[in-house]
C-alpha cells in the first residue's frame, strides 16, 4: 500500500471490487490504482491528463460488466439488433456523460474534490472527439444514447478516423485549419478488438466462372485488401444496464510491410502498401452539406460498410444455420447515403459469396435497411461517377446496374411509355458523353423498405419535390422521424443548474421523459420560481462571459440580450443575414448616437468547409463587423459581437444554456431539420426563426406567441423564385438595406479594400439565391420586437419557461421509439447483472 499511497488516504482494506464498486472508498482506490499502475505516476508528479486517464479507466470499469452482459443477452435472446450505419459519430466527451449515465456524477466529482483535486479541469482535459461534421454526426451520437437509454440492442457502426473535423483558429479574422490529432494521447475509452479483424477488398476485376453445380457465377479478383480492425467504444444508457457498442473500424494493412522489397533495399516501397492502406481511416472529410466526391470517400464509405456487414454476418451465423433470415436479426439504418454502397455489398455477400438465389437475396436486402435523407439541396445528393465507382469496386457496379435493370423492369410494367418517369427514377443517370453517374439516394430508395425526412415539412418536401417519383411509386415506404436530441448531454450535462431546479420541483424522471417537464408549468405565476429562473440563466450568461473574456479577451454585459448563431457556415444558413442586422443597428447609432437600443451580444460560431469560399468568407465579414463595431465609443458597449472559434460539441455544452435568443433563420425549405434549434428551446431560449425545419414543429410545441417568427414561407420563396426574383429592388427601395450593403461596399469593415467582400455584396444583390434581401426588412421588425419583449424581463422569462418545458418532442427518445415501432420493429430487452 505504501508505493501506491493508499495508506495516505486511509482506505479501508476490506472493500468492494475494485472494478465495479461504486462506494467513495473503491472509487478512490481505483482511482489511484489507475494513476499508478496503468501510468507510472503519483500524487507528486501526476498531470491533469494523468488524473483524466485514471478517471476514465476507472469509469470504463464500471461499464465492462455491464457492456458484455449487455452483448451475451443479445446472444442468448437472439435479438434483432439495430445496426446504426453513419460516416459520422460526434460522441462529445465521454468522461461527464458516461458518469451522468452511470448515476455516479456527483459522488465521483465529490470523491475527486475530497483528494484534493479540480473535478472541472480533469473533464475538460478529454479531448472532444469530433468523428463528425454537425448535426448529422451528432443526431447519430444522440440516437446512440437515447438506444441505450430505451434498453434496445443496437450497434454503431463507422470509421475510426485518425484525424478528425480539423480544429478552427480565426487569424486576422480568418478561419484556418489545424490537423486534428486526437488519437495522439491514446483513448482511454475503446477497446481495440484486433481477434475479429476483417479484410475488405478494393479495385481489380470480375470474372465469369462455373461452381462445382455447373452454373454460371461470378467472382471478384480484387487488386488490394485491407484489413479492418474494429475499436469497441462502450456507450451506456442513463440508469440502465444496458450498454451498447460503438464499433469504429481501423484501415491497416495485411502486412506491416513487404518483405521482399525490404530484403531488395527498397524501404520506401516496403512501406508503401501499409501507408497506403492507413490513408483510408486516417481523416474525415470536413464537408457538411457540400460535396466530396473523392475516391478516397468513396474507399472510405465502402470500407466501413463492407467491414461492418461482414462483422454482422459473422454474429448471424453464430446463431443461425444460414441467411435466409438476415433481415430478422439485423435492422440497419442508413444515415445519409454516406453507407449506401452497403445495399450493393450485401447482394454480393448473399449472392456471390453465400450462393443465394437474386431474387431471394434482394427481398432480403430490401428488408434489411431502412434510409434517413437529411438534405434537400441537391448539390448535397451523391452521385458518383460510374468510372471512378467501377475502378474501386468493378462488381458492385455490376451489382449496381443490375439492380436498376430489374427495378427499371418493373416500372416499365407498373407505367408504361413513361420514359421521362424512368430518366428519374434510374439509379443510373447519362450525364452526357457516355458518362454515367450512380445517384445514390436512388439506390437507397429502391434498396429499403423505407425511406424518411428528419422534420414534417422536410418530409413533405423530399416528398413533393426531391423523392417525389419515389413517394408515387412507394407512398407506404415514406416515414417522417423528425430528429430529436438527448436531454442527458443537452440539459444535465450541459446546464446542471437548470437540472437540478427541475429535479427539485418534479423529481427525476423527465430524465426519462421529457414530457414530465410539462409539469413546471404550473409555476409560471410563481414569481419566486421564475427569480431562479432568470438567476440560472444570468449565471449561465456570466459563465460564457468569463469565456469569452478569457479565450477572446472581449468584455460582455450580461444584461444584454445574448444573441446567438452557432452552427457550420452555410449561406443557406444565412449567418450573413444577422450580420446585416448587426450593421444596420451600428448605421442607427451612428446616425445618431443617443437612439435607445438595447444592448445586445452576437454570438457566432461554427466551421466552414475548406474549400467553400464564401463560408469562409462570411467568417472573415462577421470578425471584421466585430472588430470595428466593438471598440467604436460612440456604441458604448451596446452592441458586441463575438465569433468563438472551433464550435464543437464541449462549447456547444457551454453556449446552448447561455443563450437568450437562439438563431434559426436559414431560408425557408433549405434547413432539413436543424438539431440545435431544440437544444436552444430546452435550455430556455427563444428563438427568432423563419418557417423551416423542426423550427415549424418547435413553435407548434411552444406556442406561437412564444416564438419569433420572420421571413417567406416555403411556398413562397418558390413562388417568388419563378417569377423572377430581383434581390435588387429590394436594395434599391430599402434605405436601411441600401445604407448596410453600401458600407459593406465602401471597404468601411475591410481598411478600404473595396475587393475584399465584393463576392458578398454581388452574390446578394445579382443573385441572392437564399434570398437574404427579400427577407431583410421582415427579419429586421421581427428582431425589433424581440428587443421590446426583452425590456419586459418577467414577460421573457415566462416565454423562456415555455420553450423550456414544452420540448418533449424533441428528445430524441421520442424519435428513436418511432424508429423502434415503426421502422425497426424491436422492443426493449432487459439487461440482468445476475450472474
Ligand atoms: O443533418 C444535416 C446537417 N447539416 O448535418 N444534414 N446533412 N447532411 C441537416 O442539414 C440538418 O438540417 C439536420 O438537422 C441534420 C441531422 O438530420
Amino acid at each position: 500500500y505504501i508505493a501506491d499511497g493508499r495508506e495516505a488516504l486511509q482506505c479501508p482494506t476490506l472493500i468492494e471490487d475494485d472494478r465495479t464498486g461504486m462506494s467513495p472508498e473503491t472509487l478512490k482506490r481505483a482511482f489511484l490504482d489507475n494513476l499508478f499502475y496503468l501510468q507510472g505516476v503519483n500524487r507528486t508528479n501526476a498531470s491533469p491528463y494523468n488524473y483524466y486517464v485514471a478517471l476514465a479507466y476507472t469509469v470504463r470499469d464500471r461499464l465492462l460488466r455491464r457492456f458484455l452482459k449487455s452483448t451475451d443477452t443479445y446472444k442468448q435472446e437472439k435479438v434483432k439488433l439495430v445496426c446504426y450505419f453513419s460516416a459520422e459519430f460526434l460522441m462529445g466527451r465521454y468522461l461527464g456523460n458516461n458518469l451522468a449515465n452511470l448515476g455516479i456524477y456527483d459522488l465521483i466529482k465529490e470523491t475527486i474534490e475530497e483528494l484534493g483535486l479540480d473535478f472541472e479541469e480533469i473533464i475538460e482535459q478529454e479531448p472532444d472527439p469530433g468523428l463528425g461534421n454537425g448535426g448529422l454526426g451528432r443526431l447519430a451520437a444522440c440516437f446512440l444514447d437515447s438506444l441505450a437509454s430505451l434498453e434496445i440492442p443496437a450497434i454503431g457502426y463507422g470509421i475510426r478516423y485518425e484525424f478528425g473535423i480539423f480544429h478552427q483558429i480565426i487569424q486576422n479574422g480568418w478561419q484556418v485549419e489545424i490537423p486534428d490529432n486526437w488519437l495522439r494521447f491514446g483513448n482511454p475509452w475503446e477497446l481495440p478488438r484486433p481477434d475479429e479483424s476483417v479484410e475488405v477488398k478494393l479495385g481489380g476485376r470480375t470474372e465469369i466462372y462455373h461452381d462445382d453445380k455447373g452454373q454460371e457465377r461470378v467472382q471478384w479478383l480484387p487488386e488490394r485488401r485491407i484489413l479492418a480492425i474494429p475499436h469497441d467504444t462502450p456507450v451506456p444508457g442513463y440508469k440502465t444496464n444496458t450498454v451498447n457498442a460503438l464499433r469504429l473500424w481501423k484501415a491497416e494493412a495485411s502486412e506491416s510491410f513487404n518483405f521482399e522489397a525490404f530484403n531488395a533495399g527498397l524501404y520506401d516501397q516496403s512501406v508503401a502498401e501499409k501507408m497506403d492502406a492507413e490513408t483510408i481511416s486516417k481523416v474525415l472529410y470536413p464537408n457538411d452539406n457540400t460535396p466530396a466526391g473523392r475516391e478516397l470517400r468513396l474507399a472510405q464509405q465502402y470500407f466501413f460498410v463492407a467491414a461492418s456487414l461482414q462483422d454482422l454476418i459473422r454474429i448471424h451465423l453464430k446463431s443461425h444455420k444460414n441467411l435466409q433470415n438476415f433481415h430478422e436479426t439485423a435492422a440497419i439504418q442508413l444515415n445519409d447515403t454516406h453507407p449506401a454502397i452497403a445495399i450493393a455489398e450485401l447482394m454480393r455477400l448473399l449472392v456471390d459469396e453465400n450462393g443465394l438465389e437474386w431474387s431471394k437475396a434482394w427481398t432480403i436486402t430490401q428488408k434489411t435497411f431502412a434510409y434517413t435523407n437529411h438534405t434537400l439541396l441537391p448539390e448535397a445528393l451523391e452521385r458518383w461517377s460510374a468510372a471512378l465507382l467501377g475502378k474501386l469496386l468493378p462488381r458492385h457496379l455490376e451489382i449496381i446496374y443490375l439492380i436498376n435493370h430489374f427495378f427499371l423492369e418493373d416500372v416499365r410494367t407498373w407505367f408504361p411509355d413513361n420514359e421521362e418517369l424512368l430518366g428519374k427514377l434510374s439509379i443510373v443517370e447519362e450525364a452526357g458523353w457516355g458518362n454515367k453517374q450512380i445517384r445514390m439516394a436512388n439506390l437507397a430508395c429502391v434498396g429499403s423498405h423505407s425511406i424518411n425526412g428528419v422534420a414534417a415539412l422536410h418530409t413533405e418536401l423530399l416528398q413533393k419535390d426531391t423523392l417525389k417519383e419515389f413517394a408515387m411509386l412507394w407512398p407506404e415506404k415514406f416515414y417522417n422521424k423528425t430528429n430529436g436530441v438527448t436531454p442527458r448531454r443537452w440539459i444535465l450535462l450541459s446546464n446542471p443548474q437548470l437540472s437540478a431546479l427541475f429535479t427539485e420541483k418534479i423529481g427525476d424522471d423527465w430524465l426519462k421523459d421529457l414530457k414530465e417537464l410539462r409539469k413546471l408549468e404550473q409555476y409560471l405565476d410563481d414569481p419566486e420560481f421564475r427569480q431562479r429562473w432568470y438567476e440560472i440563466k444570468q449565471a449561465n450568461k456570466a459563465d460564457l462571459a468569463a469565456y469569452m473574456l478569457k479565450t477572446r479577451n472581449i468584455e460582455v454585459d450580461v444584461n444584454s440580450i445574448f444573441d446567438v448563431q452557432v452552427k457550420r457556415i452555410h449561406e443557406y444558413k444565412r449567418q450573413h443575414l444577422a450580420v446585416l442586422h448587426i450593421i444596420a443597428l451600428y448605421n442607427r447609432i451612428k446616425q445618431n448616437p443617443h437612439v435607445d437600443i438595447v444592448p445586445r451580444t452576437f454570438i457566432f460560431g461554427g466551421k466552414a468547409a475548406p474549400g467553400y469560399f464564401m463560408a469562409k468568407l462570411i467568417i472573415k465579414l462577421t470578425n471584421a463587423v466585430a472588430e470595428i463595431v466593438n471598440k467604436d465609443p460612440d456604441v458604448r458597449g451596446r452592441l458586441k459581437v463575438v465569433f468563438l472559434p472551433n464550435f464543437n460539441v464541449s462549447l456547444g455544452q457551454r453556449i446552448y444554456p447561455s443563450a437568450d435568443l437562439s438563431e434559426q433563420i436559414s431560408t425557408a425549405g433549405k434547413e432539413a431539420s436543424g438539431t440545435g434549434n431544440m437544444k436552444f428551446a430546452m435550455n430556455g431560449s427563444l428563438t427568432i426563426g423563419t418557417l423551416d425545419g423542426a423550427n415549424i414543429e418547435i413553435r407548434e410545441e411552444a406556442g406561437a406567441e412564444n416564438f419569433f417568427l420572420f421571413g417567406l414561407t416555403a411556398e413562397e420563396v418558390y413562388a417568388k423564385k419563378a417569377h423572377g426574383y430581383e434581390p435588387m429592388s429590394y436594395y434599391k427601395n430599402n434605405r436601411e438595406l441600401k445604407g448596410v450593403i453600401d458600407r459593406i461596399k465602401s471597404g468601411y469593415f475591410s481598411h478600404g479594400d473595396t475587393e475584399l467582400f465584393r463576392p458578398i455584396v454581388d452574390s446578394l444583390l445579382y443573385d441572392d439565391q437564399y434570398m437574404l434581401l427579400a427577407d431583410y426588412q421582415s427579419y429586421a421588425d421581427c428582431q425589433e420586437q424581440v428587443s421590446q419583449a426583452y425590456r419586459d424581463r418577467d414577460k421573457w422569462t415566462r416565454m423562456s419557461i415555455l420553450n423550456s418545458v414544452r420540448m418533449a418532442k424533441f428528445s430524441s427518445d421520442r424519435t428513436i421509439w418511432e424508429y423502434c415501432q415503426e421502422i425497426w420493429k424491436v422492443n426493449p430487452v432487459k439487461i440482468s447483472l445476475e450472474d
